[in-house]
């Protein structure tokens, strides 16, 4: 994730783990996905599984992302990023803080924050020290129950006001990513526009292709 170089014009995508891990299926099409060099960063995203199920998951593909030069990143929890051996983690609004986070996982750490419509909210994670603010939901999307929707130009105003970069999640596919990507974005988060392709990971990847460079 190259947080410092933002502004180059070019977006990237962060891929999401689909909400449900068959470890043995899944390290292949995660193989996949990752095969066309387009997804920059990978989170580990699992709800309502024990902690020893993050673990090993994450024991599992921290390795694979790590080979295609992809930064892995767990979702909600420091304690567990640590322990996997994580490149950072993803905050919530009812997760820990950046600083706490920072503590836990040292200065060179990747940490993003969900700011979902919220520029203010965005400042202050930033002040705080998060690597990426995360804007969305920009569209309907069946993955989760969204608490909040962002329009389009809050990404236009943070690139303006701001060198962090910033992520957008929440129902991009390949077919509405243009005007995300053309607003400034410097990753766009998908989950069911990979997960869910019936051509597969690798396919549905490379249907970004067209759009990552703007
Ligand atoms: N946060 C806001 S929308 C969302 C998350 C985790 C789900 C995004 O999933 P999809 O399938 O790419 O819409
Ligand atoms: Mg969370």
């Amino acid at each position: 994730m190259n947080l410092y170089d933002k502004k180059n014009e070019s977006c990237a995508l962060y891929l999401i783990t689909p909400p449900i891990i068959e470890l043995s299926e899944f390290k292949e099409e995660l193989v996949q996905a990752l095969t066309p060099g387009l997804v920059e960063v990978v989170q580990l995203r699992l709800k309502g599984v024990d902690d020893q199920h993050v673990i090993d998951v994450g024991k599992t593909l921290r390795p694979i992302c790590h080979h295609f030069d992809t930064t892995f990143i767990v979702n909600d929890r420091p304690d567990l990023a640590i322990k996997i051996g994580a490149d950072g983690v993803h905050l919530g609004e009812e997760d820990s803080n950046v600083k706490n986070a920072r503590t836990i996982l040292g200065s060179s750490a990747i940490i993003g924050v969900s700011c979902y419509n919220s520029k203010h909210k965005a400042m202050l994670a930033s002040e705080e020290g998060a690597n990426y603010v995360a804007f969305g939901a920009f569209y309907h999307t069946k993955t989760k129950i969204p608490k909040y929707r962002a329009r389009i130009d809050i990404i236009e105003d943070w690139s303006y006001i701001s060198n962090v970069a910033c992520v957008a999640i929440g129902g991009i596919t390949a077919n509405n990513c243009s005007n995300i990507v053309n607003a400034g974005a410097d990753y766009i988060a998908v989950i069911s526009a990979i997960w869910n392709d019936k051509e597969g990971p690798m396919k549905a990847v490379m249907k970004f292709t067209k759009f990552l460079n703007h």
